[in-house]
């Protein structure tokens, strides 16, 4: 009676330990997988008037290469002109935002370098950087 009892706790028991073995690192490689593979950054970039001076906060935007990059562009800019573009050229990126509004950019970065964000409405008034590094594991 003992024995059977044991046989069928030993056997549950191993294919408890087989299925621990087999769920969890599938588990774990797929969640490592998508951190390394399809990492989200978001941002929040606010166009401010800032002593006189209209500027894109924050105005340096950093990814690494292969991340999709998600930005919400606020203009808290008031008065005229009633709106402000937010561009980046190198990833096609171009969008108009009035005054007030918010809208959402969304690329992925497959260039590595340092490229030029502007209002390509009127380049003059705004301008800041993107970075994208070359592709590094994540953590
Ligand atoms: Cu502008």
């Amino acid at each position: 009676m003992i024995q059977q009892w044991w046989k069928i706790t030993r056997t549950t028991l191993s294919l408890l330990a087989l299925g621990a073995v087999t769920v969890t690192p599938t588990a774990w490689a797929d969640q490592h997988a998508e951190t390394e593979a399809a990492a989200v950054r978001k941002f929040t970039v606010v166009n401010v008037l800032y002593e006189g001076d209209k500027m894109f906060v924050p105005s340096v935007l950093v990814a690494e290469q292969g991340d999709t990059v998600r930005i919400k562009v606020v203009n808290k800019i008031p008065g005229e002109p009633p709106n402000h573009g937010f561009a980046i050229p190198a990833f096609d990126v171009e969008e108009v935002v009035n005054s007030g509004e918010t809208k959402t950019v969304e690329f992925v970065a497959d260039k590595v370098g340092l490229f030029d964000v502007k209002c390509q409405l009127h380049p003059a008034h705004l301008s800041a950087q993107l970075i994208v590094h070359a592709g590094g594991k994540k953590e």
